[in-house]
């Protein structure tokens, strides 16, 4: 993630200060273009590789190592048709990528010869055409096996890559791309957001190594009419799940025309609050055609221009079937068009499944309900079925959670007998298989970070963390901290510090509001990803100290609110009733009683059973008066009264 506060380089500048100015044109095809040489398997090898084992024709990453001269060429045209931004000839340059050739070793040159003749080709250009600033991207495809998909029906948590395998080879890929000269890193073709995810978390990795502020632009591919990513996100939830890294631009590229994409760039152009970029194919696919697609230049500069006319974007290019006839035609279509304004969001939170879950205030913000019951310390039913082994019986739990109106699942594994890591990347590896229960975010709630971090490397959607605090340290806080926004989720803080759970008001407000300074201040955290849970405590427990928990609740929620400005508040509802534990009646009604008073007081989440709440208005009067009685400590003899109550309605 790039949140820095490090400036441009000189390069980086000149293309935000462009961006500023006007539309931003990137390239055609490099695949379409070599098709044209005519290339054979002689090329692929020439000088490197002349005696490997495998057929290298296709490879086309190869050519710039072996044939650095088309390549170089290809680059020309596209400048010389109008491109201000060209990409690397690196789609498949990770080791993830060429393995199929076995060509492991290859990698290195690839990503840094690429880069290098991209950058010559760029600087010769510039010099020969004074008054144009070009830019070279560093294209990081997104390899050819997808981190949360199975790609064995039978075997619906198998994985055919890992998500520390992606973050190995986007790393090497993206030092390698600026080693030879790349002024922007450009993940693309995102089919599955769990791997771009992996190379924004590379890219983080790396920022922190370089000093200046790379710029990251990130293109996502919409499959087909359904709108949505091969792994089954919308765009918006692509975007939350992308924003954290803070990109120079969010767009769409490939699989479709821009005819198809219209619906889906109006939509991106809504909900990026920074700049867009499309590059669509040249039409649909057509075999007949020589390469594949046939759509016309004057067709694809048509559609852009329309594109810029509604201000749905900032930068345009052509992907598969384009050429530097098509670049041409776009630019002479849009050059005069001025560039689309960045969307303000409002502030908020943004969270997403497969599709969006935001929370905005200004917008009359929902309260979010998070089903508490897949979690093995909260239902003794859920941890049975994990001991057993039963994970689609505990897939079913999930289901009746979102079915019952959770807007979010509580998912925690913490219990002596049960792996961890092993079940929160199996569960949710299954449950990102279940679009049912996936559209949902999730909340990964353990006590152990190497289980929370286990379950960051599973979900596609923007989560969220539960739990971090500061109960071993500023240090230890602010390291899990930086590395929640760089694996880009919100996180629940709970009200703990060095001295262990906060009990009374004031010390809940002052730890909060301690975090608060130290996540906005020292890692320039989104407050609105930030949740603080100050600790819902057991009431009626006949401890006179306990009388007063659900109230220093209330009262805490009501004073963080204020004191930490955009940040969420959240807690554990069904805490509050464990003296009741056996009465429904009562401990469902002690809940809404709870919930109306905490939302009152500014509570914007909570976990709940979902489904198991009863309506405020519609419990007994008579039960009512005497749980608020104990929820808001109103006489002495309050616990007394709702434990004789208690038994008449068992
Ligand atoms: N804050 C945060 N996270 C949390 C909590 C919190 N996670 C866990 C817990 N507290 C919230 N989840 C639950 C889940 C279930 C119950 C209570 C809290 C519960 N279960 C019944 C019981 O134990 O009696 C059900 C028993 C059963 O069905 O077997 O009450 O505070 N951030």
């Amino acid at each position: 993630m790039t949140v820095t506060n490090k400036q441009y380089n000189e390069r980086g500048q000149k293309l935000a200060d462009l961006l500023k100015k006007r539309i931003v044109f990137l390239d055609g095809a490099m695949g379409t273009m070599i098709q044209k040489y005519k290339l054979e398997e002689v090329d692929f090898r020439k000088g490197h590789f002349e005696d490997h084992k495998k057929d290298l024709k296709g490879n086309n990453d190869l050519l710039s190592i072996t044939r650095p001269d088309v390549i170089k060429a290809i680059h020309k045209q596209y400048l010389e048709a109008g491109s201000d931004i060209i990409e690397t000839n690196t789609f498949s340059g990770t080791k993830i990528a060429q393995a199929d050739y076995s060509l492991e070793s290859a990698v290195k040159a690839i990503n840094v010869e690429s880069a290098k003749i991209a950058k010559e080709v760029a600087i010769e250009f510039m010099k020969e055409n004074p008054g144009r600033e070009v830019f070279v991207a560093g294209a990081m495809g997104p390899t050819n096996r997808t981190a949360s998909i199975s790609p064995d029906v039978n075997n619906p948590d198998f994985r055919a890559v890992t998500y520390d395998e992606l973050v190995e080879n986007y790393y090497e890929q993206a030092k390698d791309l600026l080693e030879g000269g790349a002024d922007i890193l450009l993940p693309e073709t995102t089919f599955d957001t769990l791997n771009v995810k992996a190379a924004l978390f590379a890219i983080s990795k790396l920022q922190d190594e370089v000093d200046y502020k790379i710029p990251v632009m990130i293109s996502v591919t919409i499959t087909d009419n359904s709108g949505r990513t091969l792994s089954g996100q919308t765009v918006e939830a692509f975007f939350n799940s992308v924003n954290h890294s803070k990109p120079l631009s969010v767009g769409i590229n490939c699989a479709l025309g821009a005819e198809e994409m219209r619906p889906y760039m109006a939509e991106l152009a809504k909900v990026a609050n920074c700049y867009t970029s499309c590059y669509p194919n040249a039409g649909l696919p057509n075999p007949l055609s020589e390469t594949g697609y046939d759509e016309k230049p004057e067709d694809t500069g048509k559609f852009l221009r329309d594109f810029a006319e509604e201000g749905f974007v900032n930068m345009v290019g052509g992907c598969c079937g384009t050429t530097p006839d098509h670049i041409k035609a776009v630019v002479e279509a849009v050059k005069d068009v001025k560039p689309r304004e960045i969307s303000k969001k409002p502030l908020g939170t943004y969270l997403s499944g497969l599709e969006p879950m935001n929370l905005i205030p200004s917008q009359g913000k929902p309260f979010l309900m998070v089903g508490e019951r897949t979690n093995v310390m909260g239902s003794a039913a859920f941890a049975k079925l994990i001991k057993n082994n039963d994970y689609n019986a505990a897939l079913e739990v999930a289901a009746q959670q979102v079915a019952s109106g959770a807007n979010v699942i509580d998912v925690n594994f913490d219990e002596g007998m049960i792996d961890g890591v092993a079940a929160m990347t199996r569960f949710l590896r299954l449950v990102a298989s279940e679009p049912d229960i996936s559209k949902v975010p999730i909340m990964i709630d353990s006590s152990k970070w190497e289980v929370l971090e286990a379950g960051l490397k599973c979900v596609q959607g923007k989560a969220i963390v539960n739990s971090i605090s500061l109960k071993e340290g500023e240090e230890k806080f602010l390291e899990q901290a930086k590395l929640v926004q760089r694996y880009g989720a919100a996180v629940v803080v709970m009200a703990f510090d060095e001295t262990g759970q906060a009990v009374e008001k004031q010390h809940k407000v002052d730890i909060c509001v301690r975090a608060y300074k130290l996540l906005t201040e020292k890692l320039n955290f989104d407050p609105a990803d930030i949740i603080f849970d100050p600790n819902i405590l057991t009431v009626a427990t006949g401890i006179d100290e306990h009388n007063d928990y659900a109230v220093n609740f209330f009262e805490a929620v009501r004073e963080i609110k204020q004191k930490c400005p955009g940040a969420l508040t959240s807690g554990g509802v069904s805490n509050v009733s464990f003296s009741f534990r056996g009465n429904n009646v009562v401990r469902e009604a002690m809940h809404s009683a709870f919930l109306y008073h905490a939302i009152e007081a500014g509570l914007d989440m909570g976990i709940v059973n979902a489904g198991m709440l009863e309506v405020y208005e519609e419990v007994n009067k008579d039960l009512m008066t005497k749980i608020e009685d104990v929820l808001l400590n109103r006489r002495p003899d309050a616990t007394e009264l709702l434990v004789e109550y208690a038994e008449t309605v068992k």
